[in-house]
């Protein structure tokens, strides 16, 4: 399969990307994943439990069983393009949002935001930009090279697990979301819930507060990109989904100057930031007739409705008591002290 791919890779007409990854997904799958090629090293490493999913504590964080083998095969086979643009996020902090956002920016050339035409409007943000753990735990990484340059892709991945090639190799940028913890942890469970039996609210706080939730500890996490963001501002974009709601316009600029592709007088002019705020925007998004059926995900596919359940902040005043509240706030003032870092 991997050959297959690569040698249509080859015979492809290179396009200016990027172009939706399920217009370039044939579905075909491997004869061989990186499971069973890495199953001796996942059994090897430290396990948890919360309800039916499986931990595993590879390089510092949890990561869902299943993943493992696709981040070892991530880390020592990716190859990256200079001008690949990678979406990072802890689950649940607006990834679905700037998955959106960077489409519509990097792809308005041959999509303008308004056109009826647009991929956003016939596909998840999740079917235009792949799921890299999803990618590589799928042994379905030459898909990748298919795409046009210049590529978008996320990952839940924590920048310390990233590949060297793109961590040190100054080679493609990284942005990078993340929101107020309590306001994560109430999206969890309306996500991740109906899919663990048994879990209760309760269950999933307190994953997070232990550090044990997926792709957790969520403050080391953050740290990271932080404190990448800090060293290599030219390389690794910090934003806050917070900040995004208050100023999506403003945000939607930064994007767009950090991916090297800023806004021209004549687009500012004909007033292609409302147009790209507006087609990303959570009531747009929700509305559309895709993101209200199917779903969208390799290992697990999610009911595509759920991605969009409120988009707000401090929906957490909701669902926790205020003790709770000022714990998740106590843990998160005492890991980010001294960083620069806040959430207010
Ligand atoms: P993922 O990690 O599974 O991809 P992610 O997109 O990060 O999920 O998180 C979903 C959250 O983003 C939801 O927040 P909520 O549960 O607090 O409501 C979802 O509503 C919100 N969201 C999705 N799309 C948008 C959007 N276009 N604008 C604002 N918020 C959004």
């Amino acid at each position: 399969m991997a050959a297959a791919a690569a040698a249509a890779a080859a015979s492809t007409p290179v396009k200016s990307g990027p172009v939706p990854f399920k217009d370039i997904d044939d579905g075909s799958v491997p004869e061989h994943t990186p499971k069973e090629e890495f199953s001796d090293l996942v059994t090897g490493l430290p396990c948890r439990h919360l309800s039916i999913s499986e931990l595993r504590l590879y390089q510092g964080f949890w990561l869902s069983a299943h993943w493992v083998p696709g981040t070892v095969v991530f880390q020592r086979r990716f190859t990256p393009r200079p001008d690949d643009v990678i979406l990072a996020s802890p689950p649940k902090c607006g990834t679905t949002w700037l998955k959106a956002l960077a489409f519509a920016v990097a792809a308005r050339g041959a999509y303008p935001p308004t056109c009826a035409g647009h991929p956003l409007r016939r596909l998840n943000p999740h079917d235009c930009i792949p799921f890299i753990e999803d990618v590589f735990a799928g042994g379905e990484e030459a898909k990748l090279d298919l795409l046009p340059s210049p590529r978008l892709m996320n990952t839940h991945l924590p920048y310390t697990l990233l590949p060297e090639t793109v961590t040190s190799g100054g080679c493609c940028r990284v942005v990078y979301i993340c929101r107020d913890l309590k306001d994560m942890v109430v999206s969890m469970w309306h996500f991740f819930g109906p899919s663990l039996p048994g879990l209760s609210f309760d269950d999933m706080f307190e994953s997070v507060c232990d550090g044990t939730a997926g792709f957790g500890p969520v403050w080391d996490h953050v740290l990271t990109y932080w404190r990448a963001s800090v060293a290599h501002p030219d390389r690794v974009l910090f934003l806050k989904y917070e900040d995004l709601l208050r100023d999506p316009a403003h945000n939607v600029r930064r994007l767009t100057k950090f991916m090297a592709q800023p806004f021209s007088a004549a687009e500012e002019a004909a007033g292609a930031v409302a147009a790209v705020v507006e087609l990303c925007s959570f009531d747009n998004m929700k509305g559309l007739e895709v993101n209200k059926t199917g779903t969208s995900g390799a290992y697990v596919g999610y009911a595509r409705d759920s991605f969009f359940r409120k988009g707000i902040a401090g929906d957490w005043a909701n669902h926790m008591t205020p003790e709770m509240a000022a714990r998740l706030d106590d843990i998160a003032r005492d890991k980010f002290r001294g960083t620069g870092l806040t959430f207010t």
